[in-house]
């Protein structure tokens, strides 16, 4: 028998998500809205998949990601003009709030009156009044639209909803997925309901392959879209090879090569005739510069470029 499609896959062994078709309206409005006012869309993946173990779910496997690259990525992608669709998972950082994530809100908070007025102790929240005067104007213009996942399957299914929503804008579309996915998971119908009973022994798992989605999301789902993967290794000896395969199989246009452990200071940019080393500085970082603004600039070019050659 043949293989069953991707897309045949996706709707047999992935749950479909209930908002799935209200979320790619959303998407669809945003993204016409934009480039109706000569905007740019991206759509920024981040964080990690978590993949459940039960269907009833106690436990689970979970991919590490801290959305720290999607979080910042998002910001200056803002900068640089685009309007941004969040694709993140629940509850990991977020832009601009990821500033202040790992400050304890209370504490930054003084009671000044028996009324119960409140203010600030900035001190505690250094740069608060800039960074909330950018998110209120981000807010007013509505140029970030955030997407929640916490499943793969909520991943697989929401990026397929974003990607046929951005066909619509043709090239002005660009997708940076930068979230940890899963390569395994167990399909619903081999799933236990309930929780796994460590009374039976110990556990043996066996995982299936996640299909890769990039390959419809080029080919079939936004096929005129710029597209920008990332690739991860711990072993940096094979990473360039890795991405430049990566490139070769599914004929995208980037991928950014990074290394867990040098990924805040060091990336590679790689497109099928470039190869761009992207290295932050001691003196970068002395001045708070982050390497997501070397990526965006750098991706944010070859995406004008891309549009130009594109033009009919
Ligand atoms: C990345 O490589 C991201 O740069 C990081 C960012 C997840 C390392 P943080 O969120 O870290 O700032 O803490 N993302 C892609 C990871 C991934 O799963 N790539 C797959 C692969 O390497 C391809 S989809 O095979």
């Amino acid at each position: 028998m043949a293989e069953p499609s991707i897309d045949g896959k996706l709707a047999e062994e992935f749950a479909v998500p209930s908002h799935v078709e209200e979320v790619k309206e959303s998407m669809t409005e945003f993204a016409q809205y934009h480039t109706s006012e000569g905007r740019r869309v991206v759509v920024i993946t981040s964080g990690g998949t978590k993949v459940p173990l039960e269907s009833r779910t106690v436990r689970f496997l979970d991919n590490f990601s801290s959305g720290r690259r999607g979080a910042s990525s998002a910001e200056y992608f803002i900068e640089a003009g685009y309007a941004v669709i969040f694709l993140h998972r629940h509850r990991s950082l977020y832009p601009y709030t990821r500033m202040f994530s790992t400050i304890n809100m209370l504490d930054a908070l003084q009671l000044k009156s028996e009324q119960g007025e409140v203010v600030v102790d900035q001190e505690v929240l250094p740069n608060i009044t800039k960074v909330l005067k950018r998110y209120q104007e981000v807010k007013e213009h509505r140029l970030l639209l955030p997407i929640e996942f916490s499943a793969l399957a909520e991943y697989l299914h929401l990026l397929k909803a974003a990607a046929q929503a951005l066909s619509t804008i043709g090239s002005k579309a660009m997708f940076y997925l930068a979230a940890a996915v899963s390569d395994f998971y167990i399909p619903a119908s081999e799933m236990p309901e309930h929780k796994i009973q460590s009374s039976n022994g110990p556990l043996q798992l066996s995982l299936n392959m996640v299909p890769k989605i990039l390959s419809p999301l080029v080919k079939d789902w936004a096929p005129q879209a710029f597209v920008t993967s990332f690739k991860l290794e711990t072993d940096a000896s094979i990473l360039l090879d890795k991405a430049k395969k990566a490139l070769d199989t599914y004929r995208h246009q980037a991928v950014v090569a990074n290394v867990l452990d040098s990924r805040r200071g060091y990336v590679v940019v790689v497109t099928r005739d470039t190869q761009v080393e992207l290295l932050l500085t001691d003196e970068d970082v002395k001045k708070d510069i982050e390497i997501e603004e070397m990526i965006v600039s750098n991706l944010t070019s070859a995406h004008c470029r891309f549009i130009d050659q594109n033009k009919v």
